[in-house]
């Protein structure tokens, strides 16, 4: 049954939906975004060349997976572990959110997207974090695809503030210690609201989680490209999603 016509939009050159149909789009995707430096340094350019190279693509990535009808997009922007890279490069990094948001909100607005932020946020920036919140109260009505960011994000973290957050609901009496299944553990997490990620992209060549997802990723389907993400295409996204659709169809009915 190939009903790939159902996509919203027009077909494009770089359009790789001729490989799956509409029924197998994955709900969620997760992206780690690797690459920018290298690709920026193959060209003899300063890194942050390719990190704002990379917000481009970015943008296309969402309009993309919106017109596919992909309903979570969870993007690694920034992990607990960039901190240590040089300050300037971590500050033009701190920058990118305002600027994405400048000049894509209304966009997004008007393409019913809803912003979302997971990651701890005291360490950013007053502009980032006001950026952001503003972002986010201004896509809240929506209910059109969920652009999420890791933003200052790191899986143990999350999972170490979820072990405390529990304890700390079992001594006060909001649950007890029979209570505590998969679900309960799924619901103290920064993706509480999501599925989990159907399908986990990294970029860049490195196979390799980071710190991403960690318990969100126990089932997903990963897909790894030499790709540097600046040259990330809509085609490159729609190889992902059929590698998705093909492992779906042939243990989709099956246990395992
Ligand atoms: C960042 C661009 C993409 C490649 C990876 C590193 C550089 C978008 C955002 C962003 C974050 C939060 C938000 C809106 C936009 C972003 C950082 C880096 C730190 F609410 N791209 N992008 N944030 N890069």
């Amino acid at each position: 049954m190939l009903n790939k016509f159902n996509l919203r939009g027009s077909k494009k050159e770089n359009d790789a939906s001729h490989l799956f149909d509409s029924t197998q789009i994955p709900s969620h995707i997760a992206i780690i975004m690797d690459g920018n430096g290298r690709w920026a340094k193959k060209r003899g350019l300063p890194r942050i060349a390719g990190h704002k190279e990379g917000m481009d693509v970015v943008k296309k990535m969402v309009r993309e997976s919106d017109r596919l009808g992909v309903q979570v997009l969870t993007l690694y922007a920034f992990s607990t572990e960039n901190w240590k890279r040089p300050k300037t490069e971590v500050d033009f990094l701190m920058k990118l959110p305002e600027q994405f948001l400048t000049s894509y909100l209304e966009e997004l607005i008007e393409n019913n997207v809803r912003v979302e932020v997971m990651g701890d946020a005291q360490q950013l920036p007053r502009g980032t974090v006001k950026a952001i919140e503003t972002a986010i109260s201004r896509t809240s009505e929506n209910d059109g695809m969920i652009l999420n960011f890791a933003l200052n994000y790191g899986s143990r973290h999350e999972l170490t503030d979820a072990v405390k957050q529990i304890i700390s609901d079992v001594q006060a009496d909001q649950l007890t210690v029979n209570d505590i299944d998969e679900s309960i553990i799924s619901s103290y997490l920064l993706t509480k609201q999501y599925p989990d990620p159907d399908l986990l992209i990294r970029t860049s060549g490195e196979i390799r989680l980071s710190n991403f997802l960690l318990w969100q990723l126990a089932y997903t389907e990963l897909w790894f490209t030499d790709v540097l993400w600046p040259d990330f295409t809509e085609e490159h996204l729609g190889e992902a999603i059929a590698h998705f659709a093909r492992r779906h169809r042939r243990f989709g009915s099956v246990n395992n």
